[in-house]
């Protein structure tokens, strides 16, 4: 059944010119882009993104990150998008966790400016994509 998952690369990876190399790993697993854009994220949008981590000892440098500068939204559909695209990223850690051949393993080092986020379910990818495409029909 095919699903939808909303991926951002964030911050690090426009700063590093990493975009293209990214969606061009998207494409090739083959999964379709249903929306792609620049975004730079407010507070609001934000704070909402990341809610399930607020209180946590890495939340206020979690959101000064996220909208540190422009990051690219984009939202993805195909056969288990979610879990796809959680494999192409890699694990949150990008050295103890992901491995090379990965977004993250090929090119972080640090668990915080890890390059990519993507849903880590179809409800989380629901209630993200209205997030930060409010626009965007179902
Ligand atoms: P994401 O939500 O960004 O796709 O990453 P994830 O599911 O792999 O990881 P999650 O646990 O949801 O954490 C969200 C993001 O918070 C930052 N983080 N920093 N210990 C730390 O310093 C720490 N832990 C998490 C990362 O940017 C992570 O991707
Ligand atoms: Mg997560």
């Amino acid at each position: 059944m095919t699903e939808r998952t909303l991926v951002l690369i964030k911050p690090d990876g426009v700063a590093r010119a990493l975009v293209g190399d990214i969606i061009s790993r998207i494409e090739r697993k083959g999964l379709t882009l249903v929306a792609l854009e620049l975004k730079t994220a407010g507070d609001e949008v934000a704070r909402g993104h990341y809610a399930e981590h607020e209180g946590k000892p890495f939340y206020p440098s979690l959101l000064e990150f996220i909208t540190s500068g422009p990051l690219v939204a984009a939202v993805l559909e195909g056969p288990r998008a979610v879990a796809a695209f959680r494999q192409i990223a890699g694990g949150t850690d990008p050295v103890e966790k992901a491995v090379p051949g990965t977004i993250r393993g090929d090119f972080a080092l640090s668990t915080q400016t890890n390059l990519v986020h993507g849903s880590d379910s179809p409800e989380s990818a629901e209630r993200e994509i209205a997030l930060w495409f409010p626009d965007l029909g179902v």
